[in-house]
């Protein structure tokens, strides 16, 4: 890779992946993308990226990052300091910290493992991801009941976090019918001049 240049390691079916894709999209950034399944993902050459041999993983020039959230927050600091993708006041930094951990928490617990569950016999409590996805659904619809979004009243990372795996949990037999909130939610999120969908799982079955 030259110096300059923004390479992003994932796979096409990976929601943490995506969310990365979508913020790489929104700020109008060029990066080339490195498929990176199991068999890669095992291979010294990429656990010298990540040790724990987990994608998204992103290189800008020196920088050697992991953990989708973690970029996130990179690349919002990076290439838009002033904007509000990333809050600078503290109260409004906290909200937006807060939804994070929930996406890395609840989210990925709930409906993503759910997901991982169907689609690639991921070895997990089916109902127990049943039941925490129904938890955090029927939170975060209610908290969108009267927002257009999760941190503020705009797009924020927050947004970009917690879509992907809340958008594709009927993958793993998570019914999105009951929460209407936050089914406008994912609506005014694809709404985005950004917005990329994650290929659907009808596409391969290779994560
Ligand atoms: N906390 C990490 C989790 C990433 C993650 O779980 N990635 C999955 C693919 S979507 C992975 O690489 N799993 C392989 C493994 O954990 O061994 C992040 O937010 O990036």
């Amino acid at each position: 890779m030259t110096k300059t240049e923004i390479v992003l390691h994932g796979t096409g079916l990976s929601g943490h992946t995506h969310r990365v894709g979508l913020m790489l999209n929104a700020l109008g950034l060029n990066y080339r993308f490195v498929d990176a399944p199991k068999e890669v993902r095992a291979a010294p050459a990429f656990l010298a990226l990540n040790p724990l041999g987990q994608i998204p993983v992103l290189r800008d020039g020196d920088l050697t990052l992991a953990d989708s959230n973690a970029i996130l927050v990179y690349l919002a600091r990076r290439y838009a300091p002033d904007s509000a993708w990333l809050p600078q006041e503290p109260a409004a930094a906290a909200r937006v910290q807060r939804w994070l951990s929930i996406a890395a928490g609840e989210v990925m617990h709930g409906p993503a493992v759910a997901r991982m569950i169907a689609l690639f016999d991921f070895p997990d409590d089916p109902a127990r991801a049943a039941r925490i996805a129904a938890r955090v659904l029927t939170f975060m619809d209610g908290h969108l009941a009267d927002r257009a979004f999760l941190a503020a009243d705009h797009v924020t990372i927050a947004d970009l976090a917690c879509y992907s795996y809340v958008a594709h949990a009927p993958d793993g037999g998570v019914d999105l019918e009951p929460y209407p909130a936050v089914r406008a939610w994912l609506a005014r999120i694809e709404a985005q001049p950004w917005f990329q969908p994650m290929p659907a799982f009808a596409t391969a079955k290779a994560a």
